[in-house]
């Protein structure tokens, strides 16, 4: 396959400026006309190049002459007109076929309705068209349909028309002002209700908010509506951006491969992001609905009316947007919290893209299939390169850079280096060096070492990235170092920094920009103990010189909670790393003294958020250790993580029994009412170690409330305790929920996740239970994905959950290829393993390669084995 380099780039030869589109609806043959106007951008001297795939075409006219056979060629990614004029109008008609589309790319049908993805590339999939996001124009867009079946009709901006036409059909016309790429085009039809609402914007415009599910669902729209408005006003309060169309309009469909889709005015949503109510969702839920609600409304400035040149600039949009979606987060719920969340991400999943086969800088230089770049790390590690921009600017110098940003950039598609400039030049800021964030791929080993005599504090800082697949050498980044000394009751020192000219503060960011940096303080009245890289201000990671003690010391007094949080994490994965080793040698485990009691005393500290309790509560995830291995061993690392839990439990049995009962108690408020959830379901899970007769009689009362958070908490307890109660209690799930596939999905997930028992086997066996289908990418995530990370099942010795996965894979990549190679993507860090499972896994890898795969999937694989 083709590979496509950053370095290539070239502004298109011809732009779009209106398109007229007419769909002619029908589930086996949908008609799709296109008139659209196209001016050169040069001498008109090239031939005219249009995407399409999968297009059966009816016909092509320029300026209404009928083109003939030897005027154009076509071929299965397009077709080329070999010559044009300066300026034309150019007609076609296709042919496609949305039942048969199971890629859910271009149009397609899910639960019997019609709807879109077009991002990256799927308008090519709907209609010959330059299909790129650089090429922006102004749609109108005119919906035929049967009435009966699909009396819903809908696409991007205002409608303008609607009617009846003979046979039963009828039509509407949408207009949307805005000139957009054709990724943003939305098509959707279908048999739908609405719950609606309005906002009035803050220059007193009125908006209509629609959100559109099937009839069913009609009672779990509240919360997605609530966190429409919220994102609204947060947008206008934050960075004074409003909305610009007279309707927004969100619709739930089952069937879809990413979460959501910011397509102009009318949004597409995985129905996991939209649909809520407590009998059915849970917290988690709850909170990733006004997370990506707030994202997909933030893209209609950052994605929509400013958006990417070309798809190697993706971060541009999607990391900013992160940023500005976890940031609407931490205002509406707990700041610390958010954060300690999605630092977690970034170490489970982005440092080890970053440290595998498929490490690409957060702008990528090149490419075989966009859709393999929608990833964590120009996702989150994105998202992390624009909070570092807010570190170093301070919040209004930052939002200067996003004013001028917009000033300079709306109407246009721009790069990364656009927005960086814009930062510069709104504040002054020397961001030269910081721009290796866009270019470098991997993560900055950052090493701290701290010395103290006669009252002068120096912090000697170096930093090293490791090598990436065409990145041999790397050269230092510019690291925001959030930095503060504490004193023997944990307060903040005065930071004398030598050779600053800054007025003294209690706390800095310290600017790391060479490979090595000594920072000095002096005037200090006491040795301080440092809390370092606060707030998590960079995505690297660190190697300090804190002692256990110190660590201790931060878990308790540091007033950076995330710190606080940190510390604890640093002390349980320096024991449960000992503790491997341990196990190696054959010696046996003893209890972390110091780490248990900071565990208890936050237990039971009220003076923090009980949802941050919970947090320390929890243990750093396998994956996590495992990626601090040289050698992974997926069985050491269970046994040692689950030895903690037992006897964290066993030291703690008192502390556990008290706080559930207590919090069992409480009246939650609309406040608080999650975290307390979330602390006494964290207690119950450490009961089910100690007490099962206890565990079990609270679980069975939590199974029976309104309440999915507490129901799944409870049930899960159940299937750990694996008895009859648990086999029960899947049953009685089940038959409960089986009409409802957002339900249902938990159900696949609880049982695929399982430490304990035979879960291959059983996940085999779900495979062919009636509610699965591997079509639905929700059904593939929850049952097969879930397994997939399961480090004790996936990676077992034997290598049938390789061969098992392996074989999904080869299954999906005929079905959906973006879901295959998804799935692929499990097999990325096979060189971390022990030799046995390296043969194992290498073996499968090259069976797969072998056979004829989707583009997406060789991508992934071939990378893999490079
Ligand atoms: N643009 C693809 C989906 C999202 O990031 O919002
Ligand atoms: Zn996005």
């Amino acid at each position: 396959p083709e590979v496509k380099y950053l370095k290539d780039y070239k502004q298109p030869d011809y732009l779009i400026s209106d398109v007229a589109l007419t769909f002619k609806l029908d589930e086996t043959e949908t008609l799709v006309s296109a008139k659209m106007n196209l001016n050169a951008t040069g001498d008109a001297s090239q031939p005219l190049r249009l995407d399409g795939e999968k297009l059966e075409l009816l016909s092509l006219s320029i300026n209404g002459q009928l083109l003939n056979q030897d005027q154009y060629a076509v071929d299965d990614e397009g077709l080329t007109i070999h010559s044009v004029p300066a300026e034309f109008v150019l007609e076609s008609q296709v042919r496609i076929h949305p039942e048969t589309n199971t890629e859910l790319e271009g149009l397609y049908q899910s639960s019997g309705n019609f709807c879109t993805q077009c991002e990256a590339e799927g308008f090519r999939k709907i209609t010959y068209y330059q299909d790129r996001p650089d090429v922006m124009a102004k749609f109108i867009t005119r919906v035929e349909g049967d009435k009966s079946r699909y009396p819903v009709l809908l696409s991007n901006g205002n409608l303008i028309e609607q009617g009846e036409l003979d046979g039963g059909r009828h039509f509407a016309t949408w207009q949307d002002p805005f000139v957009k790429p054709a990724y943003l085009f939305a098509l959707v039809a279908g048999q739908l209700e609405f719950i609606q609402d309005s906002y009035t914007t803050i220059s007193g415009r009125e908006v209509d908010l629609r959100i559109y599910v099937e009839s069913q669902n009609i009672d779990k729209c509240d919360h997605a509506m609530e966190s429409l408005k919220k994102s609204m006003k947060w947008d206008e309060d934050t960075f004074g951006l409003e909305y610009d169309l007279d309707i927004y309009m969100i619709v739930a469909v089952n069937d879809f491969n990413m979460g959501a889709m910011e397509n102009k005015g009318l949004n597409v949503f995985n129905s996991k992001f939209v649909l809520a109510k407590p009998e059915t969702a849970t917290d988690t839920d709850y909170e990733g609905i006004e997370g990506v609600i707030g994202h997909e409304y933030f893209h209609n400035w950052t994605g929509n009316r400013v958006t990417c040149r070309d798809w190697f600039q993706l971060s541009l949009k999607e990391g900013l947007t992160v940023f500005r979606d976890q940031e609407f987060s931490s205002d509406m719920n707990a700041r610390s919290v958010k954060r300690i969340e999605d630092v977690a991400v970034v170490r489970a999943h982005q440092f080890p893209e970053d440290d595998g086969p498929m490490s690409h800088p957060i702008r990528p230089a090149s490419y075989i299939e966009m859709n393999n770049f929608y990833t964590v790390t120009v996702y989150q590690k994105g998202g992390e390169v624009i909070r570092m921009y807010q570190t170093l600017l301070g919040k209004d110098g930052f939002r200067k850079g996003m004013d001028l940003y917009f000033k300079r950039h709306d109407g246009q598609a721009v790069t990364c280096d656009d927005f960086l400039s814009a930062m510069q030049d709104a504040t002054g800021v020397d961001l030269s060096r910081f721009s290796r964030w866009y270019a470098q791929a991997g993560t900055p080993r950052l090493t701290v070492r701290s010395e103290f005599a006669n009252g002068t504090f120096s912090l000697k800082v170096s930093q090293a990235t490791p090598a990436t697949p065409g990145q041999e050498e790397k050269l230092p980044f510019h690291i925001p170092l959030r930095f503060a000394l504490l004193d023997g009751q944990g307060n903040r020192m005065p930071l004398n920094l030598q050779g600053s000219d800054k007025p003294v503060t209690d706390e800095l960011v310290l600017d790391v920009l060479e490979a090595e940096q000594t920072f000095v303080f002096s005037g200090l009245a006491e040795k301080p103990v440092p809390s370092l890289l606060r707030g998590f201000s960079a995505p690297v990671i660190m190697d300090s010189d804190l002692t256990d003690q110190d660590q201790l010391f931060l878990a308790a007094n540091d007033d950076d909670e995330f710190n606080r949080w940190e510390a604890i994490q640093q002390l349980a994965i320096n024991w449960m790393l000992d503790g491997v080793a341990k196990l190696a040698k054959g010696e046996s485990l003893q209890r972390p003294q110091g780490l248990v009691e900071a565990l208890a005393k936050t237990l039971v500290d009220e003076s923090l958020n009980p949802a941050l309790r919970a947090l320390a509560l929890g243990l750093p995830a396998e994956s996590v250790l495992a990626e601090k291995m040289d050698v992974v061993d997926p069985d050491a690392i269970h046994q040692v993580r689950s030895w903690l839990r037992q006897d964290i439990a066993t030291a703690m049995t008192e502390q556990f029994k008290a706080t559930y009962l207590k919090l069992a108690e409480i009246e939650p408020t609309a406040d608080n009412a999650s975290s307390v959830r979330r602390l006494k379901n964290c207690c119950l899970g450490y009961l089910t170690k100690i007490d099962s007769q206890l565990a079990t009689e609270k679980a069975q009362v939590q199974f029976a409330e309104p309440n999915m958070t507490n129901v799944m908490a409870g049930m899960s307890v159940l299937v750990d305790l694996n008895g009859a109660a648990g086999e029960q209690a899947l049953v009685d799930f089940y038959a409960k929920w089986q009409a409802d596939p957002l339900v249902t999905d938990k159900w696949f997930m609880l049982q695929a996740s399982a430490g304990e028992g035979d879960t291959l086997a059983k996940v085999k066996g779900l495979l062919e239970h009636k509610g699965f289908d591997i079509r639905n990418p929700n059904k593939v995530r929850s049952l097969i994905g879930v397994f997939a990370r399961n480090q004790v099942h996936f990676h077992r010795a034997d290598g049938e959950g390789y061969r098992f996965i392996a074989d999904r894979i080869l299954e999906l990549d005929a079905i959906n290829p973006q879901i295959a190679a998804r799935l692929a993507g499990s097999f990325l860090r096979w060189k971390k393993f022990d030799s046995d499972r390296q043969k194992l896994m290498k073996a499968e890898m090259e069976r797969m390669v072998a056979a004829k795969l989707s583009k997406n999937t060789y991508e992934i694989i071939s990378k893999s084995l490079a």
